[in-house]
């Protein structure tokens, strides 16, 4: 018996049909039941003999049935059940009512039973569309000559400086969970030239806030024979358009569900930070020092949509106090390191890196490290590493604010944070 969708339905009135699914919902109406089914594609109404014991909700079953026409019903049609089949019944009532409760319930309450809240479909719309934007990032970088690559997650030091690492026991050594694919996919330029990863990375974060996760998933680009980083915000902005356009094409109906607000995407500003400073000096009265907080990143954002009506800034040539050692010195306190904003929070850091060996050297103890504290680092550099740059554009965030998510953790299915290591 062939199984049928819930999205094919529309073509088979009339038909005889088998169904799979949850039972989404269901109600006595004394001398008929009404159910819901649910699929991955859609929700459909059943109609169930009043002999029949339909199970609690979120039983997964099998219904075999004729679907006919009725412009009451969710959608226009029904299926007049024939033959249920409970494949699993649920053991007991969900914690979550999920058609009622999951527009409503307490985002707490939510992620602690993830596993029945993520059924609920605002949950399913946000992972389809992350899921949509990822797929648009590969496709993208791959028809433009990139290779994907696998970095350890286990590694022996930190990529972005000591503070956030997490340690962990590697049998008589001390190893830790990456923070970023930082080193590995500059090596990995010396033998591509174009890479990129799909991976979490993972950060010990202290503070609870609605922009932080310790694990995240890190959408990492590396390019090399650049001439500048403007080669670098040029990918990146062509990449945003074709992962955009990618989720508009595949999942158009789960980003009116959720309400998204559809960037511009044909301006992308680029912004130098003196200058930003300046504007939240001078024309916001904001105090700024020379990395932006979260509430200075709100205003540019809320300034540069006001005046340009752009979504998305770049902040270019930060100050070389506010980036770490890899970051391309430009010789008078700048680098070529940029973030981009996008409606107001940061998405992405990246820039250009140092390729030589004798200036890395010199940034590493610039900045206070002992360079034999790098040395299988180092070593890399010693065989031709060519001008290269890239950027890491974390996926939680982009989804978050494109779907207007008031927390980034609605943008993972378990998110670790501060307080929560389950489910
Ligand atoms: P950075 O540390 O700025 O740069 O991280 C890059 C992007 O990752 C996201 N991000 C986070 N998302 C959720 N929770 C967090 N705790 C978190 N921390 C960071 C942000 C941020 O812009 N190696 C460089 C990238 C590069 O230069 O290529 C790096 O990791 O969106």
């Amino acid at each position: 018996m062939e199984r049928t969708l819930v999205s094919e339905l529309s073509g088979m009135v009339g038909k005889t049909v088998t169904l799979q699914g949850w039972l989404h919902w269901k109600r006595d109406l004394g001398g008929i039941q009404f159910a819901l089914l649910r699929d991955r594609s859609g929700i459909v109404q059943l109609v169930v003999e009043k002999d029949v014991d339909l199970p609690i909700a979120e039983s997964a079953m099998e219904v075999r049935g004729q679907v006919v026409q009725n412009a009451k019903a969710p959608g226009g049609l029904e299926v007049l059940a024939q033959e249920l089949q409970f494949l699993a019944r649920a053991l007991e009532p969900s914690p979550i009512e999920i058609p009622k409760e999951e527009w409503r319930a307490n985002p707490e309450t939510l992620l602690e039973y993830r596993y029945v809240s993520l059924r609920g479909e605002k949950a399913r719309a946000t992972l389809k569309v992350q899921a949509a934007l990822v797929r648009g990032f590969r496709q993208y970088l791959d028809a433009q000559g990139f290779t994907e690559i696998f970095t350890p997650k286990i590694v022996s030091a930190g990529a972005e400086g000591g503070s956030n690492l997490f340690p962990i026991d590697y049998f008589e050594q001390r190893a830790y969970l990456a923070q970023s694919p930082q080193l590995y996919k500059q090596i990995m330029v010396g033998v591509y030239e174009r890479v990129y990863e799909v991976a979490p990375v993972f950060r010990a974060e202290q503070h609870a806030t609605s922009r932080h996760l310790n694990e995240y998933l890190s959408l990492d680009v590396e390019m090399g024979f650049i001439r500048d980083e403007n080669e670098v915000m040029d990918l990146e902005e062509n990449l945003l358009r074709a992962m955009l356009e990618e989720a508009r094409r595949s999942v158009s109906s789960e980003l009116e569900l959720l309400g998204a607000e559809w960037p511009n995407l044909t301006e992308m500003p680029r912004l130098e930070h003196a200058e930003a400073r300046r504007i939240l000096r001078e024309e916001l009265s904001m105090p700024v020092g020379q990395d932006f907080n979260e509430e200075a990143e709100r205003a540019l954002g809320a300034w540069a949509k006001e005046r340009w009506g752009v979504d998305f800034l770049f902040v270019s040539k930060y100050p070389e106090v506010a980036r770490p050692f890899y970051a391309y010195p430009e010789g008078d306190g700048r680098t070529r390191g940029f973030d981009l904003l996008f409606r107001g929070l940061e998405i992405t850091s990246g820039g250009q890196r140092v390729h030589e060996h004798r200036m890395l050297v010199e940034q590493l103890e610039k900045k206070g490290n002992d360079p034999a504290n790098f040395a299988g680092y180092l070593e890399v550099f010693k065989f031709g590493m060519p001008p290269h740059g890239g950027f890491a554009i974390g996926a939680e965030r982009l989804t978050q604010k494109l779907l207007g998510l008031p927390n980034v953790r609605y943008a993972r299915a378990f998110p670790r944070d501060r307080h929560r290591l389950t489910p």
